[in-house]
């Protein structure tokens, strides 16, 4: 069993000093369907300094919780996995680079095409006077080394770097169900079903991270493994369908919901979409999202009418629009809608309309597939989801009516991670 030790956690405090290094999808892509050994390596490199200090970031927050939460058996069950990893990577050698190949990197570095120039995201406030805001580098992540020659040293890291962080993005797996039976704990201790606003942007900053590294890990580990699919570059898909997805995700959460409350045919979903809109985004999380939100609307109109009447359901209406810097996608139901007291709670990492239900260990395999009603984080994870690219989503109800869910989806593309929330 590992176990943080004062020594490690010197190093990760050390390590945490480091100012975090976003990079944007457009970055992302410019890697293209499939870099080169070279290119694999710089990337590697960049990623090998970058990962430790987004860990180490994280393993010193969790350390730093108020006493009562960073106690909880679950919560140093997840740190430790954060300082394991950390350990792993500071620990795996770099390889021996004659002064030769050395030069011809440094060589093509300068000659290489410059990175497109990332664009503040909305999603983060901005112009903080602490200075804590640090915009995006990237040069270090993507360089076109298309023509040097890498010796066997430097392949063999690159595929045992690989091998590493797909190792550590597995041990991850867990994280989101296993801080969430910390929080539980936590309000159990407390005896207290609020948690309050600091933990809740503890818990933002936290999963938002998450989403960061792991989109890191799985490019990475696409680009190296394929397949090589047309039109992707890794999880991206630069001419992501969104009426596709959409149909995609009504016909999943439709049918979630059938079997969830016993339905013959679960309330339509009316889609209105001016043609095929195609733009650079993962489809993953666009699924995520759009699926997440529909779920939500479902139930709504289900639990208002009652699951005798199937043939009164209103429908659901999904309308997509595109402008030059946003795609929307609108959700509205008529499911009674909430008060206005009740939607910050809807953003709390404890709000769901479920019975608080023991979490299966089967659940934390499968990141992206939801039961009818989790427990309360997809609303939450799914607008990390849409700001992690420079999008949003917004709630607006009519209590007594219905609610209008908002996605917004940055088309640009060129905007910052969001390190600092
Ligand atoms: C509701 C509550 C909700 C949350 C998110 C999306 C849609 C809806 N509808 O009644």
């Amino acid at each position: 069993m590992f176990k943080l030790n004062p020594q490690l956690y010197e190093k990760i405090k050390h390590f945490a000093k480091f100012p975090q290094t976003g990079v944007s999808l457009r970055q992302m892509v410019m890697f293209g369907q499939k870099p080169s050994p070279a290119t694999f390596f710089k990337a590697s490199q960049f990623l090998h300094e970058e990962l430790p200090i987004r860990l180490a970031h994280r393993v010193k927050e969790l350390d730093e919780l108020p006493r009562s939460l960073g106690d909880m058996p679950s919560i140093i069950k997840v740190k430790n996995w954060y300082a394991q990893s950390f350990q792993e990577l500071i620990e795996l050698p770099p390889p021996e680079i004659t002064s030769e190949l050395k030069a011809s990197f440094r060589d093509a570095a300068k000659n290489s095409q410059s990175l497109p120039q990332s664009s503040p995201n909305l999603a983060i406030p901005q112009s903080k006077p602490t200075g804590k805001y640090y915009p995006t580098i990237g040069h270090r992540y993507y360089n076109n080394f298309e023509n040097i020659k890498c010796t066997p040293p430097i392949l063999s890291y690159t595929d045992s770097f690989v091998k590493a962080i797909e190792n550590i993005k597995r041990r991850h797996d867990p994280v989101v169900t296993t801080m969430a039976q910390g929080i539980m704990e936590y309000k159990q201790h407390r005896k207290t079903s609020m948690i309050d606003a600091d933990v809740q942007q503890f818990l933002d900053r936290f999963y938002m991270s998450r989403i960061g590294i792991r989109m890191l890990i799985g490019q990475h580990s696409a680009l190296y493994r394929g397949p090589f699919m047309r039109n992707y570059v890794g999880v991206i898909c630069t001419r992501t369908n969104i009426k596709d997805i959409a149909q995609d995700a009504i016909a999943n959460a439709r049918f979630i919901c059938e079997d969830h409350y016993g339905l013959f045919r679960a309330p339509e979903v009316k889609m209105f979409c001016p043609g095929d809109i195609e733009f650079m985004y993962v489809p993953s999380h666009l699924n995520h999202m759009v699926f997440e939100l529909l779920k939500n609307s479902l139930r709504a109109v289900v639990e208002r009418f009652g699951p005798d009447y199937e043939d009164e359901y209103p429908p659901i209406k999904l309308v997509i629009a595109h402008g030059k810097e946003d795609i929307t996608i609108k959700i509205s139901d008529e499911g009674g809608g909430l008060p206005r007291s009740g939607i910050p709670v809807v953003w709390t990492y404890m709000y769901t309309t479920a019975q608080a239900q023991e979490l299966e260990p089967e659940f934390n395999k499968s990141e992206f597939k939801a039961p009818m009603a989790g427990f309360g984080y997809g609303l939450p994870i799914s607008r990390l989801y849409a700001r992690y690219f420079g999008g949003d989503l917004k709630l607006i109800s009519m209590e007594g009516y219905g609610t209008d869910a908002y996605l917004h989806l940055n088309r640009l593309s060129n905007s910052d991670e969001p390190l600092i929330m």
